[in-house]
């Protein structure tokens, strides 16, 4: 096993998202000062091009990524019903062939029909997994999700923002080293992928979600495990450096969504949204994505076994 590094079971949040311990502390979540910060990096994939500065107000962020525990309860509070679990419209799917029209989500090692309580096909259960991050969940569950918590999910700069843990610039959201000391810092894949996955870190498949340390600001599981979501639409490249200070964006939201479709696939209008962190199935020979600059396009009705999510709320909500 990895290090584990644990808070007590009281640190997490069990409890109703808007609970609070006082008037200005949510349960479960950690305040991300606002600041300005440099987004993206010019060293790995042209997508997280170039490097240019924003400025994000503060905000709260939730500690971890949304659990098994927290979304059955949101489930069973709500009689929600998420988007893997419901059989394809086929007007949504034109050309699409009947027999491919199930209920489902995708898992890395096949099975089908997998879905947040049976993440890895209709033999599995989420039973012990209670704090493991949710997967197998579509934009629309995480959306629903957080409208039930009275929270919202984060744009791509608050997420990185926070991800980055005060640590401008670096590679990482521990510094500019992949595994200080011989540590490792996030659920990721050792071995080459896809064949061999050694899990060093103690892990195959998802973690506890504070198994491993937290970043600067006390944050958990930002990288690796599962990718999250966030509200940015998808865009190929980032804007350019502001000339002037003057000219940062403040609190941007990503590019339209016309632009966020697949252009290799024009038949197919479905619109995609930004993923960050990487995930435990992000190894150095295939995706060096467990960064925080790191992003990936996610069609909004997908759901797979390494996708998760978790929200903020924005002081304006708060007030
Ligand atoms: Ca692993």
């Amino acid at each position: 096993m990895n290090e584990v590094q644990r808070l007590p079971c009281e640190a997490i949040d069990s409890e109703t998202a808007i609970e609070r311990h006082d008037s200005s502390r949510p349960l479960g979540m950690v305040f991300v000062p606002g600041g300005t910060f440099r987004m993206g990096s010019d060293r790995h994939y042209p997508e997280e091009r170039p490097v240019h500065r924003v400025a994000v107000d503060g905000f709260w962020i939730d500690r971890t990524p949304v659990t098994n525990h927290d979304f059955r309860k949101f489930v069973n509070a709500a009689g929600y019903v998420t988007f893997a679990e419901i059989k394809p419209d086929a007007k949504d799917y034109p050309g699409a062939l009947p027999h491919m029209l199930k209920a489902g989500s995708l898992v890395f090692t096949p099975p089908s029909h997998a879905n947040w309580r049976r993440p890895y096909g209709p033999r599995s259960t989420i039973s012990g997994l209670d704090d493991h991050p949710v997967v197998h969940i579509a934009y629309r569950d995480a959306e629903a999700y957080a409208k039930w918590a009275g929270k919202e999910l984060p744009t791509e700069a608050e997420w990185e923002f926070a991800a980055r843990g005060g640590h401008d610039g670096a590679e990482y959201a521990w510094g500019d080293e992949f595994t200080p000391d011989g540590r490792r810092m996030a659920n990721t894949w050792q071995g080459a992928f896809p064949h061999k996955n050694v899990a060093t870190d103690g892990h195959q498949r998802t973690s506890p979600v504070m198994a491993f340390p937290p970043n600067g600001y006390g944050v958990y599981d930002m990288i690796g495990n599962v990718w999250e979501w966030t509200t940015d639409w998808w865009s190929r490249r980032h804007e350019a450096d502001a000339p002037k200070a003057c000219c940062i964006p403040e609190n941007p939201r990503g590019g339209p969504e016309t632009a966020s479709h697949d252009p290799c696939q024009p038949q197919i209008r479905i619109p995609r949204k930004v993923l960050k962190g990487g995930s435990h199935l992000c190894a150095p020979n295939y995706c060096r994505r467990y960064r925080p600059a790191a992003r990936h396009a996610e069609p909004v009705d997908t759901s797979t076994s390494h996708v998760g999510f978790r929200c903020v709320l924005r002081e304006r909500t708060m007030s």
